[in-house]
């Protein structure tokens, strides 16, 4: 078993700019955006957002990780429905549905507020629709209004403002975010007014994407256990119509023991976890997922939760 090191937590660079933002003529709104959570994605978004001048009010569990959003130009809060207070426009941006449900449902959360006022609140966690459901319907209740807005990329993707945005609610919302969303990401796609859709379409993606990946790793651990150059099957492997731009990457950290978080392996086994209960409500068998999913989370019990998904690949060479 090999000796696992965490990987770094690399500092937020305030002053590291995408090199498309410049680009794209982005007029920002002039209402106040809230943010809740500064994790990798969420502190990689309000930069951006401050950078193109939008106003933000952030708050973060880890009250250390806002001063440099303060710094930048940002407010501070100490709760979240603080935030609500202030803002118009409040994103949501933490690990996974039970924290996302913590934000909205519970102590200092943001339905204590009892009237929302008309105000939007955007869900950008990784959630299954039902969890997207209950959150919409209790922004609802309490007045307000309600986008899911899942976002699909890697945390490069999202320094580089080059997410996917798979949206769904009220449209309303959709617009008002269109300054923001221009800023973080290259494509954007309104999805319906059922709240739900945008959470299975990018839960979809992420099957391909987790099945992909373990597929590589196996393929890749054979190579090795034959003693072929894993950057020979690499080279081939990109000549072939089977390259993506994603599996070479992902091959390139392989071969080299790279495994710097750009989505963390935890997050992976989480979001086939998702997809695993959305099949079983279906009664939709799902064998190949399933099987990937116990890869991803023995890959976790032996230490590797914190790194990149193509970590995987430790698991596949014992
Ligand atoms: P990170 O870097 O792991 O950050 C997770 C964030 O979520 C971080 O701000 C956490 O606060 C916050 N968090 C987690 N659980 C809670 C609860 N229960 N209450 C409040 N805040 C919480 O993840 P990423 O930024 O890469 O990804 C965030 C989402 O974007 C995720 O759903 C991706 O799939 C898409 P902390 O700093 O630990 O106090």
């Amino acid at each position: 078993r090999p000796v696992v090191t965490r990987p770094e937590t690399q500092a937020i660079d305030m002053n590291s700019r995408s090199n498309t933002l410049a680009d794209r003529d982005i007029v920002p709104s002039e209402q106040t955006f809230g943010f809740l959570g500064l994790g990798m994605m969420g502190s990689t978004i309000v930069k951006d957002l401050i950078y193109t001048g939008h106003k933000v009010v952030v708050w973060n569990r880890t009250i250390d990780k806002c001063q440099p959003f303060v710094e930048a130009g940002a407010e501070v809060k100490d709760t979240p429905m603080d935030v609500v207070e202030a803002a118009d426009v409040i994103f949501c941006c933490v690990s996974d549905p039970k924290g996302a449900k913590d934000l909205v449902f519970g102590n200092c959360g943001v339905l204590q507020l009892k009237d929302l006022n008309n105000k939007a609140y955007v869900e950008m966690s990784t959630i299954d629709p039902e969890t997207s459901t209950d959150i919409g319907e209790g922004i609802k209740q309490c007045n307000g209004r309600y986008l899911e807005a899942q976002i699909h990329g890697s945390r490069q993707e999202a320094a580089d403002g080059m997410l996917i945005i798979l949206a769904g609610g009220d449209r309303s919302v959709f617009e008002e975010c269109h300054s923001c969303f221009k800023t973080i990401a290259k494509n954007t796609f309104f999805l319906g007014t059922d709240v739900g859709n945008a959470c299975k379409v990018n839960l979809i993606l992420q099957t391909i994407l987790g099945v992909s990946l373990v597929g590589l790793a196996e393929a890749l651990a054979l190579a090795d256990r034959f003693s072929i150059s894993l950057n020979d099957i690499i080279d081939i492997f990109d000549l072939t119509s089977m390259k993506s731009p994603l599996l070479l990457a992902k091959g390139k950290e392989m071969a080299k023991g790279d495994f710097n978080p750009q989505q963390p392996l935890s997050h992976m086994q989480r979001d086939l976890r998702l997809v695993l209960n959305m099949a079983e409500n279906l009664d939709q068998s799902m064998p190949v997922t399933s099987i990937t999913n116990e890869v991803f989370k023995h890959t976790k019990r032996l230490g590797y939760s914190e790194h990149d998904s193509s970590a995987v690949f430790v698991r596949s060479r014992f």
